[in-house]
Formats: C-alpha cells, structure tokens, sequence
C-alpha cells in the first residue's frame, strides 16, 4: 500500500498518550501508531495539532506521514536548535486574565505575548470575570490595546461577550493560556459544552522554568477549529531564547530600539537607552520594560 494513495486519510494529531496517536479525520477520532521509519526522523516528531497521513495496516491505523507545518508554538521555538513542539499549526493564543480574583499577573501576560510574538503567532487578551468588576482606567490593562493587542472582555457568568470569543475561535486553532483560577475550564465548558472540564481545579504545577513540561491536547471547536488545553505553557521559561533576540517579543521596545545608542543595547545600563528614555517620558510602560528585563535575566541564566 503506498502513501498518499486511494486509501490514505488526512487527520489532524489531538493528543498523544503512551504511544498512542488520537487523529481526528474528520468524521471519527482514531487511535494510531507511528510507522517505524517516521520514529527515527526526530528531528520532526510527530505533535499534536499536525496534520498526517494515515492508512489502514491490518486492524490498525498508521501515520505514515508527516504534512508540511506551518509554524509551531515550540518550547525551543526561536533558537530552533532543539525545537520541542508543544502545539504543532497554531494560529493564535488567547491570554487570558481576569478582572480580579485573581489579579492579573502582568508578568505572565507579558511572557505568553513574548512567547507568541517570538513564535511569529498572533495573540489577543480575554479580560474574563467582567461581572465582579467594572473596568479601572490605568487598571494596566488598557494599555495592551495600546500595544496593538487585541482585548475581549468575557464573563461566563453573564456570559458577555461569549459570542465574539466563539467568532474569534472559529475555524482556528487557539492556545488558550493564563494563571490558574481565571476561568479558562469555564469558558471552554461555556463554549464547548460536551468537554465538560473540572472548574476550579489548581492545575498541577509541574516545574519552573527549565524543568517545566507542557502537556497538550486539542479539543475539537464546534464552529470549526481547535482549542488546545496547555497546563503549564503559562511556567514556561524563555531560557533557551538568545537574550538579543528577546525584545522581539516586545513590540514597543524593539520599535525604539533602533533609537538606541548601541545597536546591542539591551536597555538595561547602556547609557544612551532609547527605551529607558521612553519610559522616563511615559511612552513605554515601566511595568512591560521590567518584565522584559526579568525575562532578559532568566534568558542569559539559561545560557
Ligand atoms: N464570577 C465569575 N466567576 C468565574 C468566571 N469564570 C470562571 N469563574 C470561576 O473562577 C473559578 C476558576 O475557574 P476555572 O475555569 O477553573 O479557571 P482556570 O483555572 O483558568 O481553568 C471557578 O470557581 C469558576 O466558577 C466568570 O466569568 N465570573
Ligand atoms: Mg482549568
Ligand atoms: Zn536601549
């Protein structure tokens, strides 16, 4: 039987568990394994959110090949030296925050913008838990509008602004990400009711920085699409990043950069700083330039 053929199927990888490949074809999800030769080829392991070529071999299905990727939110994902996909064909990530309870920790935001922007993948903000409190001016929330991030305001409870949420998922295939107990379970479950996922769980930490691993498995979107469940990415430290190449990550500080008196500045103690000038005028927001240099430290510590 050759691939590609009459008798290959097309599916798309949801989640792997003990050699077990569950491909999504469309009409059914199949368990599958790996053919032999495609193990060998690590430098493209199979993820989920690929998509493969399956065929029947006796009572089993068989991924027998790999489709072209077209870009991956990857633990390695900006050096490329060691890309460890964790989701494979993402369109966007969606950060989510809640208004308060808890308060939103503009850190974390700050790292999964990072770690999209430097994936080349869009990303947008869902403000969640709208019913428990109004919108604070300077809250510092509002400013990643500023930044070009695109912001949704949601409540599961009042369920304001489920609907643009769904349209914005529809037919892609979304990370959802955040701190845990902002509602992430429970706006899944608001949108794709069948996944009924436990709320209020603390998910399982597992590990900081170097040591963290992310899990992953794609859920199929009603309107069409995937959202990707990935306890952990929120931990995920940018370690193996090249510390030069971190202000990409942050839109405003590599706009300013160029302004710089040293084409390597890091904006840290480089005297002629473009960027500590633009947050002592207030054009740059002090609050992104220290998460920017607390993800520079953990960058050059990683090296
Ligand atoms: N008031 C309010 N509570 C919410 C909302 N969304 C989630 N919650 C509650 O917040 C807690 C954490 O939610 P969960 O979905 O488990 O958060 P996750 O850790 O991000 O998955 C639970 O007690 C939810 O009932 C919301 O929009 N409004
Ligand atoms: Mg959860
Ligand atoms: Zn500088």
């Amino acid at each position: 039987m050759s691939s590609g053929g009459p008798s290959a199927t097309v599916g798309r990888v949801l989640r792997i568990a003990g050699g077990v490949y569950h491909v999504d074809d469309s009409k059914t999800v199949v368990r599958a394994s790996l053919r032999g030769r495609l193990k060998r080829t690590d430098s493209r392991i199979v993820s989920v959110g690929d998509l493969v070529e399956l065929e029947r071999a006796g009572d089993e299905m068989r991924i027998v090949r790999l489709r072209a990727r077209s870009g991956a939110l990857s633990r390695h994902g900006v050096s490329k030296r060691r890309e460890q996909v964790i989701v494979a064909n993402v369109d966007q990530v969606a950060v989510v925050v809640s208004v308060t309870a808890p308060d939103p920790d503009f850190l974390m935001v700050d790292r999964l913008l990072a770690l999209a922007a430097l994936s080349g993948i869009d990303a947008f903000l869902v403000v969640n838990k709208t019913d428990l409190a109004e919108p604070v001016p300077g809250d510092g929330l509002e400013q990643y509008a500023a930044l070009g991030v695109e912001t949704l305001r949601t409540s599961v409870e009042s369920r304001a602004g489920l609907e643009a949420l769904s349209g914005r998922l529809a037919g892609r295939i979304t990370v959802l990400s955040g701190q845990s107990g902002v509602g992430k379970s429970s706006l899944l479950n608001a949108l794709v009711p069948e996944l009924d996922l436990r709320v209020g769980e603390i998910s399982e930490r597992r590990g900081r920085g170097r040591h963290t691993t992310v899990a992953s498995a794609l859920y199929r979107y009603p309107g069409g699409g995937y959202v990707a469940d990935t306890p952990g990415l929120q931990y995920l430290a940018l370690w193996e990043l090249d510390p030069a190449e971190l202000s990409g990550g942050f839109v405003e500080i590599a706009a300013m950069s160029d302004a710089c008196r040293f084409a390597d500045c890091r904006h840290r103690v480089e005297p002629d700083c473009a960027v500590r000038a633009a947050v002592e005028v207030g054009t740059i927001a002090r609050r992104r330039l220290e998460s920017y240099l607390r993800l520079l430290d953990e960058a050059e510590k990683g090296r």
